[in-house]
């Protein structure tokens, strides 16, 4: 029997946008995507799992519900690394024919377009590999469970390459700088909804690739340079060129979506008010000191830094009141004497 491995990872947040696969099955990505991982155990997923003699069948339990395991991930996932495992004499064969319990929850909104699915694999495929006692790149474990997933591996701001190969090897997520390296930088979640989407993202951008011309062009003409240039703005710590990147490949990626037929609709019309908001809090400021970026749901997340954080809250609690009887009265139709 083993022992009970326990791990957690935090979500990422992408500021370069994946959206569209080369690979399917192996889950390749059209174009390299960037994005920080929270430093935080406010939004991560924590996940154990254990192998036993005695469990009859695979398990898998979701945030408290037993769900089923012929997921075809889930079996992609755990499939590799006891491969892995055979291949390296890790573990023996009878500790490999014992089936699994996996146990995992989020403490945040599930499906609702916080990257719930990137923290999960991330931290599912990080506990089978130590329960495998596996030596291998787990963001390419990660990437097999859920793309993004290959982001939350790492800490701090993290890119991952398309790569070019068929068989997905050079497709996987390196550090670009640590948590350490922008110390000030924070984020925002703006929960506008946590509610499930209508459209999966696998599903949006299967039709996306299927259907946008404007994908085709973000792939080859946006994207290879803004990468670099955010990699760049990253190293140098430079805030603007940061928030800049971040705001047009967020803004693209929904024209991506808008431009699919049929369209996928994520942002709703608070989502459209915290844009607007956000770019005339900058103008304003006369700088830019806030970026807003917007994944496959309506929820915001704001980059900024430490210094701004509470004036930036007290705008959007001006803003964006949070009681039912606020809203009731409706949104404000102006930023009129704000900050
Ligand atoms: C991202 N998203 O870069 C983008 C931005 C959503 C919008 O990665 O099919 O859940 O499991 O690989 O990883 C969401 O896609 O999709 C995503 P699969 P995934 O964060």
């Amino acid at each position: 029997m083993s022992g009970i491995i326990t791990v957690t990872a935090p979500v990422n947040i992408a500021v370069i946008k994946y959206w569209g696969k080369r690979d399917e099955d192996l889950i390749l990505p059209l174009n390299d995507s960037v994005s920080a991982t929270l430093d935080t155990n406010v939004m991560c997923a924590k996940t154990s799992v254990c192998a036993r003699p005695d469990i009859n069948e695979n398990e898998i339990w979701l945030n408290k519900l037993k769900e089923p395991f012929n997921n075809k991930r889930l079996q992609n996932c755990l499939g590799e690394i006891k491969g892995i495992a055979r291949a390296q004499k890790s573990v023996d064969e009878e500790f490999l024919s014992w089936n699994v319990r996996i146990y995992s929850e989020n403490n945040f909104p599930t499906a609702a377009g916080l990257a719930s699915s990137a923290a999960g694999y991330a931290c599912l495929v990080t506990a089978l590999a130590k329960l495998y006692k596996v030596k291998t790149d787990i963001s390419a474990l990660a990437r097999l469970g859920s793309g993004s997933a290959c982001r939350s591996v790492y800490g701090g701001f993290v890119r991952w390459h398309a790569g070019v190969k068929p068989d997905g090897s050079d497709s996987v997520a390196t550090q670009i700088v640590n948590s350490l390296h922008w110390p000030e930088m924070r984020v925002l979640v703006l929960v506008v909804a946590d509610t499930k989407k209508h459209t999966s993202s696998s599903k949006g951008m299967q039709c996306s690739v299927a259907t946008s011309e404007l994908l085709k062009y973000r792939v080859q003409n946006s994207v290879p340079k803004r990468v670099n240039d955010i990699c760049k703005a990253i190293k140098d710590k430079n805030f603007a060129t940061f928030a800049e990147i971040t705001m047009k490949d967020s803004n693209q990626f929904h024209a991506v979506c808008l431009d699919t037929y049929p369209p996928c609709v994520y942002m709703r019309d608070v989502s459209h008010k915290i844009v607007e908001v956000m770019h005339k809090y900058n103008e304003i400021c006369g700088q830019t000191k806030v970026a807003y970026t917007f994944d496959a749901g309506p929820n915001a997340c704001l980059y900024l830094l430490e210094k701004d954080v509470p004036e930036v809250i007290a705008l959007i609690k001006k803003v964006f009141p949070t009681t039912k009887q606020d809203f009731v009265k409706g949104l404000p139709e102006s930023l009129e004497g704000f900050p």
